[in-house]
Protein backbone atom coordinates (compact mmCIF):
# COMPACT_ATOMS: atom_id res chain seq x y z
CA UNK A 1 0.00 0.00 0.00
CA UNK A 2 3.13 2.24 0.97
CA UNK A 3 4.51 1.97 -2.51
CA UNK A 4 1.02 2.13 -4.30
CA UNK A 5 0.52 5.44 -2.66
CA UNK A 6 4.07 6.32 -3.81
CA UNK A 7 3.14 5.71 -7.59
CA UNK A 8 4.19 2.50 -7.94
CA UNK A 9 1.34 1.16 -10.42
CA UNK A 10 3.12 -2.28 -10.30
CA UNK A 11 2.56 -2.66 -6.60
CA UNK A 12 -1.42 -1.35 -6.86
CA UNK A 13 -2.12 -3.73 -9.67
CA UNK A 14 -0.56 -6.77 -6.78
CA UNK A 15 -2.49 -4.99 -4.22
CA UNK A 16 -6.00 -5.14 -6.33
CA UNK A 17 -4.95 -8.98 -7.36
CA UNK A 18 -5.12 -9.90 -3.84
CA UNK A 19 -8.08 -8.01 -2.80
CA UNK A 20 -9.85 -10.09 -5.61
CA UNK A 21 -9.00 -12.90 -3.64
CA UNK A 22 -11.39 -11.92 -0.90
CA UNK A 23 -9.47 -13.83 1.32
CA UNK A 24 -7.87 -12.92 5.12
CA UNK A 25 -5.00 -11.14 2.92
CA UNK A 26 -7.83 -9.50 1.11
CA UNK A 27 -9.17 -8.01 4.30
CA UNK A 28 -5.65 -7.36 5.89
CA UNK A 29 -5.36 -4.67 2.52
CA UNK A 30 -8.99 -3.47 2.54
CA UNK A 31 -8.84 -2.79 6.66
CA UNK A 32 -5.22 -0.98 6.08
CA UNK A 33 -6.87 0.79 3.68
CA UNK A 34 -9.86 1.92 5.66
CA UNK A 35 -12.89 3.64 4.50
CA UNK A 36 -12.65 5.72 1.26
CA UNK A 37 -12.79 9.70 2.53
CA UNK A 38 -15.69 11.55 2.03
CA UNK A 39 -13.54 13.86 -0.63
CA UNK A 40 -12.87 10.91 -3.14
CA UNK A 41 -15.50 10.40 -5.55
CA UNK A 42 -16.84 6.57 -7.00
CA UNK A 43 -19.06 7.17 -9.68
CA UNK A 44 -20.80 4.11 -11.27
CA UNK A 45 -21.42 4.16 -15.06
CA UNK A 46 -23.92 1.87 -16.26
CA UNK A 47 -26.25 1.32 -19.21
CA UNK A 48 -26.66 -1.36 -22.01
CA UNK A 49 -23.87 -3.20 -23.96
CA UNK A 50 -22.45 -0.62 -26.39
CA UNK A 51 -24.12 2.37 -25.75
CA UNK A 52 -20.70 3.94 -25.05
CA UNK A 53 -20.01 3.82 -21.61
CA UNK A 54 -16.21 2.97 -22.00
CA UNK A 55 -15.92 5.89 -24.55
CA UNK A 56 -17.61 8.40 -22.03
CA UNK A 57 -15.08 6.82 -18.94
CA UNK A 58 -12.24 7.74 -21.32
CA UNK A 59 -13.45 11.41 -21.77
CA UNK A 60 -14.36 11.97 -18.16
CA UNK A 61 -10.98 10.43 -16.88
CA UNK A 62 -9.63 13.53 -19.49
CA UNK A 63 -11.86 16.59 -17.39
CA UNK A 64 -11.19 14.65 -14.20
CA UNK A 65 -7.35 14.74 -14.36
CA UNK A 66 -8.44 18.70 -15.05
CA UNK A 67 -9.06 18.98 -11.21
CA UNK A 68 -8.01 16.07 -9.57
CA UNK A 69 -4.15 14.44 -9.40
CA UNK A 70 -4.76 10.50 -9.86
CA UNK A 71 -7.85 8.92 -11.37
CA UNK A 72 -8.70 5.28 -11.34
CA UNK A 73 -10.69 3.14 -13.64
CA UNK A 74 -12.55 0.06 -12.65
CA UNK A 75 -14.19 -1.91 -15.10
CA UNK A 76 -16.47 -5.08 -14.16
CA UNK A 77 -17.50 -7.50 -16.55
CA UNK A 78 -19.76 -9.90 -15.52
CA UNK A 79 -19.61 -11.78 -18.97
CA UNK A 80 -16.42 -13.12 -18.62
CA UNK A 81 -15.00 -13.94 -15.57
CA UNK A 82 -11.68 -16.08 -16.93
CA UNK A 83 -10.06 -14.50 -19.77
CA UNK A 84 -12.21 -10.94 -19.71
CA UNK A 85 -12.70 -11.04 -23.72
CA UNK A 86 -15.01 -8.31 -23.56
CA UNK A 87 -12.30 -5.99 -21.61
CA UNK A 88 -10.14 -6.29 -24.36
CA UNK A 89 -11.84 -3.64 -26.38
CA UNK A 90 -12.28 -1.66 -23.25
CA UNK A 91 -8.39 -1.37 -22.47
CA UNK A 92 -7.80 -0.56 -26.26
CA UNK A 93 -10.83 2.22 -26.00
CA UNK A 94 -8.82 3.65 -23.23
CA UNK A 95 -5.45 3.61 -24.72
CA UNK A 96 -5.31 7.58 -24.14
CA UNK A 97 -4.60 7.26 -20.53
CA UNK A 98 -2.27 3.83 -20.79
CA UNK A 99 0.82 5.40 -20.41
CA UNK A 100 -0.07 8.19 -17.98
CA UNK A 101 0.70 7.55 -14.69
CA UNK A 102 -1.79 9.52 -13.18
CA UNK A 103 -4.51 7.04 -14.53
CA UNK A 104 -4.86 3.63 -13.09
CA UNK A 105 -7.20 1.09 -15.36
CA UNK A 106 -8.09 -2.02 -13.98
CA UNK A 107 -10.48 -5.21 -14.74
CA UNK A 108 -12.37 -7.08 -12.57
CA UNK A 109 -14.59 -10.22 -13.36
CA UNK A 110 -17.94 -10.74 -11.60
CA UNK A 111 -18.51 -13.88 -10.13
CA UNK A 112 -19.22 -15.15 -6.66
CA UNK A 113 -21.94 -16.99 -5.97
CA UNK A 114 -24.93 -14.59 -5.64
CA UNK A 115 -23.86 -13.48 -8.96
CA UNK A 116 -24.21 -10.15 -9.35
CA UNK A 117 -21.07 -7.38 -9.53
CA UNK A 118 -17.89 -8.62 -8.33
CA UNK A 119 -17.77 -8.42 -4.31
CA UNK A 120 -14.47 -7.28 -4.61
CA UNK A 121 -15.27 -3.82 -6.24
CA UNK A 122 -16.13 -2.00 -2.79
CA UNK A 123 -12.56 -3.56 -1.36
CA UNK A 124 -10.90 -2.15 -4.70
CA UNK A 125 -12.46 1.05 -4.02
CA UNK A 126 -10.94 1.67 -0.38
CA UNK A 127 -7.54 0.79 -1.70
CA UNK A 128 -7.57 3.08 -4.34
CA UNK A 129 -8.84 5.78 -2.63
CA UNK A 130 -5.38 5.05 0.10
CA UNK A 131 -3.48 4.69 -2.96
CA UNK A 132 -4.57 8.62 -3.18
CA UNK A 133 -7.21 8.35 -6.14
CA UNK A 134 -9.15 11.11 -5.92
CA UNK A 135 -11.79 10.65 -8.55
CA UNK A 136 -12.95 6.55 -9.10
CA UNK A 137 -15.28 5.40 -11.81
CA UNK A 138 -16.44 1.67 -11.97
CA UNK A 139 -18.20 0.83 -15.21
CA UNK A 140 -20.42 -1.64 -15.22
CA UNK A 141 -21.72 -3.71 -18.24
CA UNK A 142 -25.55 -3.46 -18.25
CA UNK A 143 -27.37 -6.86 -17.77
CA UNK A 144 -30.41 -7.16 -15.20
CA UNK A 145 -28.98 -6.92 -12.00
CA UNK A 146 -25.76 -5.94 -11.98
CA UNK A 147 -27.66 -2.35 -13.11
CA UNK A 148 -28.99 -2.54 -10.30
CA UNK A 149 -26.20 -3.54 -7.97
CA UNK A 150 -24.13 -0.35 -9.33
CA UNK A 151 -25.80 1.76 -6.67
CA UNK A 152 -24.51 -0.50 -4.02
CA UNK A 153 -20.54 0.85 -4.59
CA UNK A 154 -21.26 3.81 -6.56
CA UNK A 155 -21.71 7.66 -4.37
CA UNK A 156 -22.89 8.85 -8.31
CA UNK A 157 -24.66 6.42 -10.54
CA UNK A 158 -24.69 8.02 -14.50
CA UNK A 159 -26.52 5.70 -16.63
CA UNK A 160 -26.05 6.05 -20.27
CA UNK A 161 -28.54 5.67 -22.67
CA UNK A 162 -28.80 5.83 -26.50
CA UNK A 163 -31.36 7.04 -28.84
CA UNK A 164 -32.24 4.09 -30.55
CA UNK A 165 -36.12 3.48 -30.01
CA UNK A 166 -37.54 1.72 -27.45
CA UNK A 167 -34.08 2.59 -25.40
CA UNK A 168 -35.69 4.42 -22.37
CA UNK A 169 -38.50 1.77 -22.45
CA UNK A 170 -36.03 -0.61 -22.00
CA UNK A 171 -34.05 1.32 -18.99
CA UNK A 172 -37.72 2.02 -17.20
CA UNK A 173 -38.68 -1.72 -17.28
CA UNK A 174 -34.62 -2.30 -16.13
CA UNK A 175 -35.55 -0.01 -12.62
CA UNK A 176 -32.47 2.36 -14.14
CA UNK A 177 -34.81 5.36 -13.80
CA UNK A 178 -34.21 4.77 -10.19
CA UNK A 179 -30.95 4.06 -9.85
CA UNK A 180 -29.79 6.79 -11.86
CA UNK A 181 -28.55 9.99 -10.10
CA UNK A 182 -27.32 11.73 -13.91
CA UNK A 183 -28.70 10.62 -17.16
CA UNK A 184 -26.90 10.74 -20.44
CA UNK A 185 -28.32 10.38 -24.05
CA UNK A 186 -25.12 9.38 -25.72
CA UNK A 187 -24.64 8.81 -29.26
CA UNK A 188 -26.31 12.21 -30.22
CA UNK A 189 -24.54 12.42 -33.53
CA UNK A 190 -27.42 9.79 -34.33
CA UNK A 191 -30.79 9.00 -34.39
CA UNK A 192 -33.65 11.28 -32.47
CA UNK A 193 -31.26 12.55 -29.22
CA UNK A 194 -33.89 15.61 -28.40
CA UNK A 195 -36.87 13.06 -28.47
CA UNK A 196 -35.01 10.46 -25.96
CA UNK A 197 -33.99 13.26 -23.96
CA UNK A 198 -37.51 14.42 -23.28
CA UNK A 199 -38.58 10.59 -22.55
CA UNK A 200 -36.05 10.38 -20.24
CA UNK A 201 -37.43 13.67 -18.16
CA UNK A 202 -40.85 13.16 -18.45
CA UNK A 203 -40.08 9.77 -16.93
CA UNK A 204 -38.30 10.80 -14.39
CA UNK A 205 -40.57 12.93 -13.62
CA UNK A 206 -43.17 10.15 -12.21
CA UNK A 207 -39.94 8.62 -10.24
CA UNK A 208 -39.85 9.71 -7.48
CA UNK A 209 -36.08 11.75 -6.34
CA UNK A 210 -35.29 13.03 -2.91
CA UNK A 211 -34.07 16.32 -2.73
CA UNK A 212 -31.99 15.87 -6.29
CA UNK A 213 -34.01 15.64 -9.62
CA UNK A 214 -31.75 13.86 -12.03
CA UNK A 215 -30.49 15.92 -15.27
CA UNK A 216 -30.21 14.88 -18.74
CA UNK A 217 -27.29 15.43 -20.97
CA UNK A 218 -26.78 15.11 -24.43
CA UNK A 219 -22.96 13.80 -25.24
CA UNK A 220 -21.54 12.06 -28.16
CA UNK A 221 -18.80 10.51 -26.46
CA UNK A 222 -16.73 9.58 -29.34
CA UNK A 223 -15.73 13.20 -29.97
CA UNK A 224 -16.03 14.81 -26.70
CA UNK A 225 -19.13 16.86 -27.29
CA UNK A 226 -21.58 17.38 -23.90
CA UNK A 227 -18.81 15.45 -21.83
CA UNK A 228 -18.06 19.18 -20.09
CA UNK A 229 -21.86 19.64 -18.68
CA UNK A 230 -22.26 15.78 -17.74
CA UNK A 231 -19.02 16.24 -15.28
CA UNK A 232 -20.11 19.36 -14.41
CA UNK A 233 -23.76 17.51 -13.51
CA UNK A 234 -21.54 14.48 -11.77
CA UNK A 235 -19.54 16.97 -9.52
CA UNK A 236 -22.55 18.94 -8.53
CA UNK A 237 -24.57 15.69 -7.76
CA UNK A 238 -21.03 14.93 -5.40
CA UNK A 239 -21.38 18.40 -3.82
CA UNK A 240 -25.68 17.61 -3.32
CA UNK A 241 -24.32 14.76 -1.62
CA UNK A 242 -21.32 16.38 0.55
CA UNK A 243 -23.64 19.61 1.77
CA UNK A 244 -27.00 17.62 2.42
CA UNK A 245 -25.13 14.90 4.39
CA UNK A 246 -25.81 12.14 2.59
CA UNK A 247 -22.82 10.93 1.42
CA UNK A 248 -21.99 9.56 4.68
CA UNK A 249 -25.36 8.03 5.50
CA UNK A 250 -25.37 6.52 2.24
CA UNK A 251 -21.73 5.25 2.53
CA UNK A 252 -22.97 4.26 5.80
CA UNK A 253 -25.61 1.57 4.48
CA UNK A 254 -23.40 0.60 1.92
CA UNK A 255 -21.12 -0.83 4.25
CA UNK A 256 -23.99 -2.75 5.73
CA UNK A 257 -25.07 -4.10 2.48
CA UNK A 258 -21.64 -4.93 1.93
CA UNK A 259 -20.86 -7.05 5.26
CA UNK A 260 -24.66 -8.53 4.17
CA UNK A 261 -23.02 -9.52 1.00
CA UNK A 262 -20.16 -10.92 2.38
CA UNK A 263 -21.65 -12.82 4.89
CA UNK A 264 -23.76 -14.54 2.79
CA UNK A 265 -20.90 -15.11 0.24
CA UNK A 266 -18.75 -16.61 3.20
CA UNK A 267 -22.05 -18.00 4.69
CA UNK A 268 -23.04 -19.98 1.66
CA UNK A 269 -19.53 -21.13 0.69
CA UNK A 270 -19.12 -22.44 3.82
CA UNK A 271 -22.66 -24.48 4.25
CA UNK A 272 -21.95 -25.74 0.40
CA UNK A 273 -18.71 -27.25 2.07
CA UNK A 274 -20.58 -28.78 4.97
CA UNK A 275 -22.99 -30.52 2.67
CA UNK A 276 -20.24 -31.68 0.17
CA UNK A 277 -17.81 -32.73 2.51
CA UNK A 278 -19.32 -32.54 5.96
CA UNK A 279 -21.79 -34.74 8.52
CA UNK A 280 -24.38 -34.22 5.88
CA UNK A 281 -23.61 -37.21 3.92
CA UNK A 282 -26.09 -39.42 5.05
CA UNK A 283 -28.69 -36.93 3.91
CA UNK A 284 -27.27 -36.18 0.96
CA UNK A 285 -27.20 -40.12 -0.35
CA UNK A 286 -31.14 -39.69 0.76
CA UNK A 287 -31.94 -37.42 -1.57
CA UNK A 288 -29.96 -38.96 -4.26
CA UNK A 289 -31.77 -42.18 -3.84
CA UNK A 290 -35.10 -40.38 -3.71
CA UNK A 291 -35.61 -41.33 -0.16
CA UNK A 292 -35.89 -37.27 0.57
CA UNK A 293 -37.48 -34.50 -1.37
CA UNK A 294 -34.86 -32.14 -2.22
CA UNK A 295 -36.79 -28.99 -0.59
CA UNK A 296 -37.43 -30.91 2.68
CA UNK A 297 -33.48 -32.27 2.71
CA UNK A 298 -32.45 -28.44 2.45
CA UNK A 299 -34.44 -27.79 5.68
CA UNK A 300 -33.32 -31.09 7.54
CA UNK A 301 -29.66 -30.10 6.44
CA UNK A 302 -30.30 -26.60 8.31
CA UNK A 303 -31.65 -28.38 11.18
CA UNK A 304 -28.56 -30.96 11.76
CA UNK A 305 -25.97 -28.08 11.42
CA UNK A 306 -27.96 -26.06 14.03
CA UNK A 307 -27.74 -28.75 16.43
CA UNK A 308 -24.59 -28.13 18.71
N1 LIG B 1 -21.53 7.50 -33.41
C1 LIG B 1 -21.15 7.38 -32.14
N2 LIG B 1 -20.49 6.28 -31.77
C2 LIG B 1 -20.13 6.18 -30.48
C3 LIG B 1 -20.40 7.18 -29.53
N3 LIG B 1 -19.93 6.78 -28.33
C4 LIG B 1 -19.38 5.58 -28.53
N4 LIG B 1 -19.48 5.20 -29.82
C5 LIG B 1 -19.03 3.95 -30.43
O1 LIG B 1 -19.84 2.90 -29.97
C6 LIG B 1 -19.09 1.69 -29.82
C7 LIG B 1 -19.26 1.17 -28.41
O2 LIG B 1 -18.66 2.08 -27.50
P1 LIG B 1 -18.13 1.64 -26.08
O3 LIG B 1 -17.61 2.85 -25.42
O4 LIG B 1 -17.24 0.48 -26.18
O5 LIG B 1 -19.48 1.17 -25.40
P2 LIG B 1 -19.64 0.38 -24.03
O6 LIG B 1 -20.96 0.80 -23.51
O7 LIG B 1 -18.46 0.58 -23.17
O8 LIG B 1 -19.68 -1.12 -24.54
P3 LIG B 1 -19.59 -2.45 -23.64
O9 LIG B 1 -18.58 -2.20 -22.56
O10 LIG B 1 -19.16 -3.50 -24.59
O11 LIG B 1 -20.98 -2.67 -23.11
C8 LIG B 1 -17.68 2.06 -30.16
O12 LIG B 1 -17.43 1.69 -31.48
C9 LIG B 1 -17.62 3.56 -30.00
O13 LIG B 1 -16.65 4.17 -30.80
C10 LIG B 1 -21.11 8.35 -29.98
O14 LIG B 1 -21.42 9.25 -29.22
N5 LIG B 1 -21.44 8.38 -31.29
MG1 LIG C 1 -17.26 -0.85 -22.17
Amino acid sequence: LADAKGGDQLSLARLLSVVERLDEQAEEASQAAGPVPLSVQVIGITGSPGAGKSTLVNQLVKKALGSFGKVAVLAVDPSSPFSGGALLGDRVRMVDHALDDRVFIRSLASRGVTGGLSAAVPLATRVLAAAGFEVILVETVGVGQVEVDVVSLADTVVVVLTPLFGDSIQAAKAGLMEIGDVFVVNKADSGEADRSVREVKSMLSLTHHEGWLPPVVKTVASTGEGVDALWDKVREHFSFLSSSGLLASSRAERALAELERHFTRAALTRLRDELRNGRLEDLRRKVHDGLIDPLAGARLALEELRRP
